[in-house]
């Protein structure tokens, strides 16, 4: 099957799911978590910085993975395949849902309505302890991480680290919108993180994975198309 058959589908399809992992933003200049880390974190998977346990052992390194992050993020833009999508669901409302594990921000830049973000969101921090009648934003000690001026509560990024509940409402119409969509398009993922992959494993509708390189989730596919999301996706999306 090649993008043009694919395409068949998504015009055929009446309710579309969209699941993107960090392939999605590799030609926007995000690094995947399988590219290698570089600076301070090169000797750590991110799935073990990625943890309030890492947090809590060496707050300031964990802060400043994420502070990096934050600072590319804010460097890059959203690529054709971002693009495609926003533009997809402009011309088509209430047709396609995009579900991502993506912390970046990028679908809801490129004008997305309704990212149902799994993951949590890079730019915004929350208490990493529950907030104390003390702890007020307003009040913050600087430092790295930033720290309640009276208890010493830390702020951490607010994304979900290993180990930690998904946010339930957006877990929750992740799996009504995998339930009801007749075609989810699974683009950029390893399918190696749970239950976020468990969606392309748990729905009805035809699967189509957009992925240059095999993944986990090939075996739940309907179709594989070998490529990357800003090449294909605008081929896939056009009308
Ligand atoms: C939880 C935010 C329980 C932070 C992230 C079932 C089975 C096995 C394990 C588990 C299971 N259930 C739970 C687990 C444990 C764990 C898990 O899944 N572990 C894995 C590693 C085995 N899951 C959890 O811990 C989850 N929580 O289960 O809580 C619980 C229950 C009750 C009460 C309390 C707790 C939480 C998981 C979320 C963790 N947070 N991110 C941050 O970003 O710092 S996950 C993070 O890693 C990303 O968000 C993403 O989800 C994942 C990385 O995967 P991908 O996005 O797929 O990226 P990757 O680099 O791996 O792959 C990129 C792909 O793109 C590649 O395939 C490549 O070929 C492709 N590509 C490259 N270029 C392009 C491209 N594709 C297209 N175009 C291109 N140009």
């Amino acid at each position: 099957m090649n993008a043009e058959d694919a395409r068949s589908w998504v015009r055929a399809a009446r309710h579309i799911v969209l699941l993107s992992g960090a392939g999605m933003s590799a030609e926007s200049g995000v690094p995947t978590f399988r590219d290698a880390q570089t600076g301070l974190w090169s000797n750590f998977r991110p799935e073990d910085l990625a943890t309030e346990e890492a947090f809590r052992r060496d707050p300031s390194m964990v802060w400043n993975w994420y502070a990096m992050r934050r600072g590319m993020v804010l460097q890059v833009a959203p690529n054709a395949g971002h693009v495609a999508v926003a533009a997809f669901q402009q011309r088509h409302p209430g047709r396609l849902t995009v579900v991502t594990q993506n912390v970046d921000g990028l679908h809801q830049r490129a004008g997305s309505p309704g990212v149902l973000a799994l993951h949590g969101n890079l730019s915004e921090d929350k208490w990493l302890d529950a907030p104390r009648a003390c702890c007020e934003v307003a009040k913050l000690r600087a430092g790295s991480p930033p720290s309640c001026s009276t208890c010493g509560n830390l702020r951490r990024p607010a994304v979900v680290w290993f180990g930690e509940m998904l946010p339930l409402a957006q877990l929750a119409a992740a799996e009504e919108a995998a339930a009801a969509c007749d075609l989810m398009l699974v683009v950029g993922t390893s399918g190696v993180v749970y239950p976020a992959a468990g969606l392309a494993r748990c729905t009805p509708g035809r699967v189509v994975v957009l992925n240059p390189h095999a993944s986990d989730l090939d075996d739940a596919a309907d179709a594989v198309l070998r490529g990357t999301a800003a090449e294909l996706l605008p081929v896939l999306l056009e009308d």
